[in-house]
């Protein structure tokens, strides 16, 4: 396409934000990092929050990425070792091809900044045209991670589309 503008979705992945007993503070985050400008010419177009539940994870980023036209879907939450922790299983389950390059990117980023970040399972990769990464939940921990890739991700685009 000799479009140039790169469309994101964010999935908060989150129990507590999903009941309305927490605030969607990541996703939000998230949201107004991509919107001014933390990826050249990209904008976020879909938004939305599901529980730690596979099923309801993996309906998402299957809809978003075979439906809609969002090349890049960032998730935030369910990365952890809590036993509701799932989010990395519902991509791993869905993905076509694994982006290992940009999970070791924010691995290696997170890893300078706290020693915590060995306890994130997060996941990348790409289903048909849309690229999927996994950040962890807090608004600290996934602007970090999403800082750490932010440069790369439209030429990623540029050469999944
Ligand atoms: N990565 C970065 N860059 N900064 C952080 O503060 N926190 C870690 C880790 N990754 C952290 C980070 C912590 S404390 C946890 S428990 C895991 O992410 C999992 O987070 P999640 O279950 O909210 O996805
Ligand atoms: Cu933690």
């Amino acid at each position: 396409s000799s479009d140039e503008n790169i469309y994101i979705g964010i999935l908060t992945v989150s129990d507590s934000c999903f009941q309305g007993k927490a605030e969607d503070t990541s996703g939000t985050n998230l949201a107004d990092l991509i919107n001014t400008g933390i990826v050249a010419n990209a904008k976020v177009v879909l938004q939305s929050c599901v529980p730690d539940e596979e099923d309801l994870i993996k309906n998402v980023l299957q809809e978003w990425s075979d439906k809609e036209n969002i090349h890049v879907i960032l998730t935030t939450g369910g990365t952890g070792f809590s036993p509701r922790d799932v989010t990395p299983e519902a991509t791993r389950s869905i993905i076509h091809r694994e982006t290992p390059g940009i999970t070791i990117a924010m691995m290696t980023k997170s890893l300078t900044i706290t020693p915590f970040a060995m306890l994130s399972r997060a996941v990348s990769g790409i289903r048909g045209n849309t690229l999927i990464i996994n950040l962890p939940g807090s608004k600290k921990s996934s602007q970090e991670c999403l800082e750490s890739v932010a440069m790369s991700l439209p030429h990623a685009v540029a050469v999944i589309r």
